[in-house]
């Protein structure tokens, strides 16, 4: 490996996301808009920037209109030292047919990594919310000697369906010795008997290791052609996997709060989750550190405004995040982030929700542990996530702890 290896970015952003659904009824889920005024992708992409990566390409395939928009428009690099984020679609390379898992989408995309002839390939999925400076761990997989090393951290065991769970060589602590993709009966750690060690579907390959590795793969007439079903366990049997501890990113800025923070915003509720640790006072996940900045669209609008409404009602907001654009008057808004260009008229009332962009709240209009795609009307008087059988009724997604999801342009009436 040279003193100085060629690193290449490879995000993986063409799943469907189903169990974010409504939201991505219409958009690819690393376009899922998050935090106001990001889309999840920009996670994913920040990370690989701030951690010095310069040549990176996001694999599309599922609705990917608004997530390569926001690419094109939020991830523009200089075209000086060969800098860019490229947004690549499935283009049919290798036959008539689309990626038929996140290893075929990179074995479909070889041309990308011949191209550029990087030593190593950073492979990483785009719907975390997450600081991580990968430079680090391509320190430890160089040290390790490793042609492939997976960022591991501690979750639950009940989780250890969602994830990759790995199992580590006691004798080092740090070689793969066994991998399981998503296992019904998970064993825990011997030092943690409720927490499995998951995969965080980041990984770091050798360059030449990641083609043969794909290219043998794309023979297995079984194989599902999956980075964690697949790939992995064929570098772990191998004996040429190491894990790298999530927690020894010590990424600048970070605090003890933060340091270990990862999400996978998979499902409903832990991206509502996710969003209720922005606005704590003390935010568990801190938008607000420029050591490690978190990049987005620049959105050319008027700042966020707060007034009395025609019959003197304050316009407030506590303990929440309102975007640039939007407009609240004599709406009282407690824990909750309002995206850009959201207007509220008078007497309503927003608790502990995620707004969207363009979200229309009527007068005396009432929107309570809910979650508002883009363009959501309320109409005067309207309630949203206050009666469970009336949401559902109305067709609308309750999850069991009671977060309801309304689907982009939806109306709702009195
Ligand atoms: P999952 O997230 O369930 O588990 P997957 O659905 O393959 O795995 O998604 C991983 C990434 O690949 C996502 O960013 C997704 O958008 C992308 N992707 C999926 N299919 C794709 C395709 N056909 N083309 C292009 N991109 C595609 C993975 C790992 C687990 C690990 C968890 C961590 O498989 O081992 O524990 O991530 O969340």
């Amino acid at each position: 490996m040279p003193a100085a290896p060629k690193v290449f970015g490879i995000i993986l952003a063409g799943g469907e996301g189903k169990r974010l659904m409504p939201l991505t009824e219409d958009r690819a889920k690393p376009a899922v808009p998050f935090g106001g005024q990001y889309r999840l992708i920009d996670f994913a992409i920040s990370n690989l920037i701030n951690s010095g990566l310069r040549q990176i390409v996001v694999l599309t395939q599922y609705k990917s209109h608004s997530l390569d928009r926001h690419i094109s428009q939020t991830w523009r690099m200089s075209a000086l030292l060969n800098s860019y984020v490229a947004s690549v679609p499935a283009q049919q390379r290798l036959g008539k047919r689309w990626f038929s898992g996140s290893a075929d989408a990179i074995l479909q995309s070889l041309n990308l990594i011949y191209d550029e002839k990087p030593d190593i390939v950073v492979v990483i999925g785009a719907d975390h919310v997450y600081r991580m400076d990968f430079e680090q761990m391509l320190d430890a997989h160089i040290a390790s000697g490793a042609k492939a090393t997976v960022a591991g951290i501690r979750q639950p065991i009940s989780l250890a369906n969602q994830f990759g769970v790995i199992d580590l060589d006691p004798t080092d602590n740090v070689t793969i010795r066994d991998f399981l993709e998503k296992p019904q009966n998970p064993t825990g750690l011997s030092d943690a008997p409720h927490e499995v060690l998951a995969s965080m579907g980041n990984y770091i390959f050798d360059a030449d290791a990641l083609i043969a590795a794909v290219e043998t793969d794309g023979e297995l007439p079984g194989s599902n052609h999956d980075m964690g079903g697949d790939i992995v366990p064929y570098f772990v049997n191998r004996g040429e996997a190491a894990v790298y501890d999530f927690k020894r990113n010590d990424v600048p800025g970070s605090t003890d709060r933060d340091r270990d923070y990862w999400r996978d915003v998979g499902t409903i509720d832990s991206f509502f989750d996710a969003h209720m640790d922005l606005i704590s006072t003390l935010p568990i996940f801190n938008l607000y550190s420029m050591d490690w900045p978190i990049h987005s669209q620049a959105i050319n609008s008027p700042p966020a405004k707060f007034v009395r409404d025609g019959v003197g009602r304050m316009g407030n907001a506590i303990d929440s995040i309102v975007s640039l654009g939007s407009v609240l008057s004599g709406t009282h808004l407690e824990r909750s982030v309002v995206g850009p260009w959201t207007l509220s008229a008078g007497g309503s009332t927003i608790t502990d929700s995620v707004l969207f962009d363009h979200v229309d709240v009527g007068a005396g209009a009432r929107v309570h542990r809910a979650i508002l795609d883009k363009n959501v009307v309320l109409e005067p008087g309207a309630t949203v996530g206050v009666d469970r059988a009336l949401d559902l009724a109305r067709g609308f997604t309750v999850t069991d702890s009671g977060i309801t999801v309304v689907g982009k342009n939806a109306r709702i009436a009195r």
